[in-house]
């Protein structure tokens, strides 16, 4: 049985992940970590400890104390909020990633971190992105994750850690919201479909980028996690998405269920700037073939989960 250390726990992934590990590996098994206690039942269901992952001391004691063979390290600040305090972002997203590889290097440990869409850039091909291809991107978080993937292939070819990860999409989900991300919209438009009838969006309409539903996502982390070591090819930063959309692509089938909806456009420049250096849709191909990715949502069975979720969450 596997015993896991997650850090962000809190956060829009870890949320889901830890219950859904918990459920698999048992309670005791899954420690699960932030810099704040939320009260949820993700502190209350099984093991929970206080980490800011800046902080290398505490969490090799931690994993210590635990005795972890396994690390899930999430916590990283999204794009749109490194973008806006850069130096900030490097400390957290690069430190704290060193120090969980650190960890799972001294004390063994299989080791799992998500790479994003975000690691690609303008000069990148835009449809159908290969897995290995041109990796420029013009965003801290970018830079963050570019140097996160060959950070982790450097400490599989170097050390023998065994460092697993995808680039994740945009995710959508409705237990927990995700914050400072440029794909963000994509969730609020759901909640605002339900509460108000209406949502103004700060993605322009034609920005396409791909999405997954989170049920997707976690089957992804627990299936490459498990998947054969000997058949994986890359290791880390797997291309995955389940879907490709542009803001008037979702609107359209949120009005399928919910006529009355409008949506309007009140563009960012930030976040408009950091979508358009991103791909429209990336190629899974490897994924599929190394250890048998597969996403079961797609845009229109998403949305009539999300809908149905949501209505009965915000009651
Ligand atoms: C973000 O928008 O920053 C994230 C991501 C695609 O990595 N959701």
């Amino acid at each position: 049985m596997k015993k896991i250390l997650v850090t962000g726990s809190l956060g829009q992934i870890g949320t889901e992940l830890v219950t859904k590990m918990r459920g698999i590996y048992g309670a005791d098994n899954v420690i699960a970590t932030d810099i704040r206690d939320n009260g949820s039942d993700v502190v209350k269901a099984g093991p929970f400890e206080i980490l800011d992952v800046t902080d290398a001391g505490k969490m090799h004691e931690l994993a210590s104390k635990y005795k972890v063979d396994t690390i899930v390290h999430l916590a990283a600040l999204l794009s749109a909020t490194a973008e806006k305090n850069p130096l900030l972002a490097w400390n957290l997203n690069m430190g704290g990633l060193v120090n969980a590889l650190e960890t799972a290097r001294e004390l063994k440990c299989q080791f799992f971190t998500p790479s994003s869409i975000g690691a690609f850039g303008p000069t990148t091909p835009k449809d159908q992105t290969p897995q290995d291809t041109i990796q420029r991107p013009t965003t801290m978080y970018g830079v963050n994750k570019v140097s996160g993937e060959l950070l982790c292939d450097y400490y599989f070819y170097k050390f023998g850690v065994d460092t697993r990860g995808v680039r994740f999409p945009g995710l959508i989900s409705y237990v927990a919201e995700p914050g400072g991300g440029t794909t963000d919209y994509a969730v609020e438009i759901y909640y605002e479909a339900i509460r108000n009838g209406r949502y103004t969006s700060y993605i322009g309409e034609g920005t396409k980028m791909d999405m997954m539903y989170m049920p997707d996502a976690l089957n992804a982390i627990i299936n490459l996690m498990e998947a054969d070591s000997a058949k994986l090819k890359h290791r880390n930063a797997f291309n995955i998405t389940a879907m490709s959309f542009a803001p008037e692509e979702i609107a359209a089938e949120i009005k399928k269920h919910i006529p009355h909806f409008e949506m309007s456009y009140d563009v960012d420049p930030a976040r408009q700037t950091i979508a358009d250096s991103w791909p429209n849709s990336i190629d899974p191909t490897a994924a599929m073939e190394e250890w048998g990715f597969k996403a079961e949502y797609d845009l229109e069975k998403m949305t009539v989960d999300m809908l149905d979720k949501l209505k009965t969450k915000l009651k």
